[in-house]
């Protein structure tokens, strides 16, 4: 028992998963299932060989600055990583991993769903008829926008993105404008009858919606700030299944409110699990609390291939999904 790795998971897992890994490892669980907090996670990498982080675990520079720590390796479970310093990680010898492919179908499911209910006001129809406020059927009630055959622009052409595409191309007759930040592989492109616009600039004044598919963090922070918001049409909605660093919170809440855009469709915020009051108080904007992933199937799948990477990487091989 001795000889296993030490390894920490920082919230409750499928239960399949932290079984398997009890096995496995020495295993400890955040019961508590609260995030940890600054002080718990500096001790972490200081007392586990292995700690399996998820969005709520911040982990910046500051945080590897200790003179001694056990960590090996921060196995990831979810495919995006902004809240590791991914720089300090490697510059105290410590492999960062993640879990790609593997929540790429339900987040673009996800994607596609929020388009639909904020193109077809699906969030406001469901308050209004729960509130008993429904006073029945008319031709003019509630009128939204269509979705087939509009033009769609997906910033950021990976994995999810391109699962996206396919939904929207195949299911819906869309039309495909992408911004990626390395240029496209024509035949992806081909695949979904995707035209790749260089400049976001030249991409957001044509789209009926854009949806947002590019990582988090530095680089991408405020990537829609209210000039680009100001570029969109007026009748065109802004669905964010990214991450909410990528999005200016504050300006996209004064453009829902003033109507230089028509709605928007959130799964991620800058200050999760706050929600700005004026994202709140926007009737056209529909609210999700972080879903992408949520599914049964995926949420296992996240946990095996956080074990996949986890037993590479304690049997000496290189781990599949290294990001750092
Ligand atoms: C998770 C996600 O909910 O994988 C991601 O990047 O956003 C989601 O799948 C969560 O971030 C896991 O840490």
């Amino acid at each position: 028992m001795a000889g296993k790795p030490k390894i920490l998971i920082t919230r409750r897992w499928p239960e399949r998963v932290e079984a398997r890994l009890a096995e496995d490892y020495r295993l400890t669980v955040n019961r508590a299932d609260r995030p940890l907090d600054r002080a718990a996670l500096a001790a972490a990498l200081r007392d586990f060989d292995a700690v399996l982080p998820t969005v709520t675990d911040p982990m910046p520079a500051e945080i590897f600055d200790q003179p001694r720590l056990r960590a090996r390796i921060l196995a990831n479970y979810g495919v995006g990583h902004s809240h590791i310093d991914i720089a300090a990680a490697r510059a105290r010898g410590i492999v960062v991993t993640n879990t790609p492919d593997v929540l790429s179908e339900c987040t673009a499911d996800l994607a596609m769903t929020l388009l639909l209910m904020a193109a077809r006001r699906a969030g406001e129809g469901e308050r209004e008829l729960r509130a008993g406020r429904w006073a029945g059927w008319r031709p003019t009630h509630m009128i939204g926008t269509r979705v087939s055959g509009k033009t769609l622009g997906i910033i950021g052409f990976g994995r999810i993105g391109q699962a996206m595409a396919a939904r929207a191309r195949h299911g819906f007759g869309m039309r495909i404008l992408v911004h990626n930040r390395s240029p496209v592989p024509a035949a992806i492109l081909a695949r979904h009858d995707a035209a790749e616009v260089a400049r976001l600039e030249d991409l957001l004044p044509e789209c009926d919606f854009v949806s947002l598919h590019c990582p988090g963090g530095g680089a991408n922070r405020h990537l829609i700030d209210a000039g680009r918001l100001g570029l969109m049409k007026p009748s065109a909605f802004l669905v964010n299944t990214a991450r909410g660093e990528v999005v200016h919170e504050r300006a996209l809440a004064q453009a829902l409110q003033s109507g230089a855009i028509a709605g928007a469709g959130l799964d991620v915020y800058e200050d999760e699990p706050r929600v700005a009051a004026e994202l709140l108080a926007a009737p056209n904007a529909v609210l999700l609390p972080h879903l992408g992933s949520a599914t049964r199937e995926t949420r296992e799948a996240m946990g095996w291939r956080v074990a996949e990477n986890l037993a590479a990487f304690f049997a000496g091989r290189p781990p599949r999904d290294r990001v750092a």
